[in-house]
């Protein structure tokens, strides 16, 4: 059966803010080698999906529609390095109740169509993955308006992969 897609729940910057962060993305991969994500697929992880259906893709979307949230700011200053996926991320040094709470809403309003992995919202965004080694790496902090959330569909391009947002919903 035709599936809808990989799919997750994600803000994505507004495209000068997402140029930055592919930027130091790429300063990034220079003292800690790996892979960098371009800048276009930047973007900070609400909620993932997985493989959905087409049925279950329009459930996604009404559900979607009904989440309420206003819209926030938040300063990306910190890099952090995670271990487990070898992954650098900028995250906020301060906690971010708005964007848990989205990430919470989004996870209840489609509990009833998908199974969503357990993994806990954290507020990250990926700047390189399997990374080499760990590089003298900071930043000045990036501050970010959220003004929508979006769904994203991840594709596999050649080796790589292309995230593309299908739908978005402001957050008002
Ligand atoms: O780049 P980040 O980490 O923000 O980590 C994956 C990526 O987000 C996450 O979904 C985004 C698009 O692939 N992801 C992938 N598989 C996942 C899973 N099983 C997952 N998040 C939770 N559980």
């Amino acid at each position: 059966m035709a599936t809808a897609g990989r799919l997750f729940f994600a803000l994505l910057p507004p495209p000068a803010l997402q140029a930055e962060l592919g930027r130091l993305a790429v300063w990034c991969q220079r003292r800690c080698g790996g892979f960098a994500v371009a800048p276009e697929n930047i973007h900070l992880t609400l909620l993932f999906l997985g493989e959905l259906l087409p049925g279950q893709l329009d459930a996604v979307r009404r559900a979607a529609a009904g989440v309420r949230c206003a819209s926030f700011g938040m300063s990306l200053d910190r890099i952090e390095y995670w271990p487990g996926p070898r992954l650098l991320c900028a995250v906020p040094s301060q906690p971010l109740p708005a964007a848990t709470a989205l990430a919470t809403a989004l996870r209840e309003a489609v509990r009833d169509t998908v199974v969503v992995p357990p993994r806990p919202f954290a507020a990250h965004v990926t700047l390189l993955r399997r990374l080499r080694r760990l590089g003298e790496v900071s930043m000045l902090p990036l501050a970010w308006s959220a003004t929508e959330f979006c769904l994203l569909r991840s594709q596999p391009v050649g080796r790589d992969v292309r995230y593309s947002s299908i739908d978005a919903w402001p957050c008002t």
